[in-house]
């Protein structure tokens, strides 16, 4: 336990985690550690979400994290009915029903954005932080795990914080974590981070020693999740977008190695990288959020020089894979905070190309990537909005259809939108890229319904668009029938 807690007045404060959970008041604003199911903690909210359940006493929180946790946070402290607000994403299906059924109040923030906001008191006075470690060092501060998101800022703000060593994280992830705290404005320094590979932090987050009111140990694995294998649609998606980067390549607008890439998590991203490791690209870069299993197998085939993120988020066989070659991939992943891994100021900086999905996109290149025929949220905007509005190159991905063909992902007019026409430069689907740089508006949706809608839907869209540019305008709509286009999927019944 040395090793864990190298500094002795601090061993003085571990307890077990229901002595930890007490800290936890009704009314409490809290934020915690993790970043996808990865270096979130797990022990403490699993024995407040007992207490609740055994004691029948209310305890009602607003839960902040990095983005989306475990099930041993967002399930069970939801479950309990214990979550009463929750900030700034998530994915899971307990906290998405209750957000959709109005029991949860949900904002979806940009990632990068969200750790200001905490530390301007957007959302009220921090009480406590709860923060998974690798270990405490000599001086007190902490090596985080799996992932780093929003730790920094809520450890800063926070007026205590609860630290998990959690046994099951190496001890060698030591090193790997870039931290990295921008002052606010009006003192605010230029980022001095120019490649991907920089490292300009601490290998730990700084915590004021007298803060940590409760240690507490635990062995609890993230609950890290198998990947859906890759599937047709987006082996043929991961086509179309690596022959769309090599023509990039043989026009002259982008090197050979590409630029920094940034992909969303899923199947697509990963067939897309997946289709990396067959493509000519060599000496790739990533500035990504999340870092998953087929970064690991650019990383073995010697095609990554270096991947940047703010979480590792792999399959469970591929966190064992991690672990083992954990010194390997020390040299070729750095994690940093959220705030660092999504910043426009460095995307646009490294000239980013940023890969991410759409729920839904219009003939004119809008984007939902969140709600549901326009009302119920799936997950929220993620990094996704960080990337695409600073991107060299914006690209969304989405299969042309949704439901087993009953819905078309390529709509008339998007029924939420959360990445403007002016964030979007391609589109992909299984039918094709949609390249719509330099585009008007009216030459975008041509290019749109012939290059990606599903054929089934592909006559239903153009005769919309030919009746609409009949009524003239820069972006033709005919208003109530683009509104009451997904009534149709309503109808029939596809969606409840
Ligand atoms: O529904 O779950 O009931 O089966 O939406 O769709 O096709 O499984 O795709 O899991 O990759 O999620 C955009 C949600 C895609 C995700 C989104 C239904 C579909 C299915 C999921 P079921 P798929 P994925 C990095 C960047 C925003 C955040 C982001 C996302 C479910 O990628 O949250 O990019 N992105 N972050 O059936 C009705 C349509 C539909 C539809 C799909 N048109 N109409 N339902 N579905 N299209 C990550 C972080 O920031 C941490």
């Amino acid at each position: 336990m040395n090793e864990r807690i190298r500094n002795k007045e601090l061993c003085k404060k571990v307890v077990s985690a229901e002595q930890a959970a007490g800290l936890i008041k009704d009314g409490m604003l809290v934020g915690t550690s993790g970043f996808t199911p990865s270096g979130y903690p797990k022990a403490v909210p699993l024995a407040l979400a007992g207490r609740v359940r055994k004691t029948g006493k209310k305890v009602n929180i607003g839960l902040l994290t990095g983005a989306s946790v475990g099930k041993e946070l967002d399930e069970a402290l939801t479950k309990a009915g214990i979550v009463v607000r929750r900030y700034p994403y998530q994915t899971d299906r307990a906290v998405r029903e209750g957000i959709n059924s109005g029991k949860i109040a949900y904002a979806d923030i940009h990632l990068s954005h969200f750790p200001q906001q905490v530390r301007y008191g957007f959302f009220g006075k921090l009480d406590l932080a709860i923060v998974e470690a690798a270990a405490i060092t000599e001086e007190g501060n902490i090596i985080p795990t799996t992932s780093v998101g929003a730790s920094p800022t809520f450890v800063s703000e926070a007026e205590g914080v609860i630290i998990e060593i959690n046994t099951s994280q190496p001890l060698e992830l030591e090193g790997m974590h870039d931290i990295y705290h921008p002052q606010d404005p009006p003192y605010r320094k230029p980022i001095p981070l120019v490649k991907p590979d920089d490292r300009i932090g601490t290998p730990y987050i700084p915590v004021n020693p007298e803060k940590i009111k409760a240690i507490v140990l635990t062995d609890i694995k993230d609950d890290v999740r198998p990947f859906a294998p890759i599937d047709d649609i987006s082996r043929q998606m991961a086509d179309h977008l690596i022959d769309f980067l090599k023509k990039e390549v043989s026009e002259g607008r982008l090197p050979k190695n590409l630029l920094p890439l940034q992909s969303g998590v899923g199947s697509v991203a990963n067939a897309v990288l997946a289709g990396l490791l067959d493509s000519p690209f060599e000496n790739l870069s990533f500035y990504s959020e999340v870092i998953q299993d087929s970064v690991f197998d650019l990383i073995d085939n010697g095609k990554i020089k270096i991947a940047s993120g703010t979480s590792v988020t792999p399959s469970p066989q591929g966190l064992v894979r991690f672990y083992e070659n954990l010194k390997e991939y020390k040299k070729k992943i750095i994690l940093r905070p959220q705030e660092i891994s999504n910043h426009p100021e460095i995307i646009r900086r490294l000239g980013s190309i940023a890969i991410n999905t759409a729920i839904e996109v219009d003939i004119y290149g809008n984007v939902n990537s969140t709600n549901i025929i326009g009302s119920k949220i799936m997950n929220g905007i993620g990094g996704s909005g960080d990337f695409a509005r600073n991107a060299y190159i914006s690209i969304f991905t989405t299969p042309s259809v949704a439901k087993n063909g009953n819905i078309s992902c390529i709509v008339p007019m998007v029924s939420h939108v959360d990445h403007t026409e002016h964030d979007v430069h391609v589109i992909v689907t299984e039918q094709g890229v949609a390249d719509l740089r330099g585009l008007s508006p009216r030459e975008r949706a041509k290019v749109i319904i012939e290059n990606c809608a599903h054929p089934d839907y592909k006559p239903l869209l153009k005769d919309y668009y030919q009746r609409a540019v009949r009524g003239k305008g820069h972006t033709p709509h005919i208003i109530g029938e683009a509104l009451s286009w997904h009534k149709r999927f309503l109808e029939k019944g596809t969606m409840k």
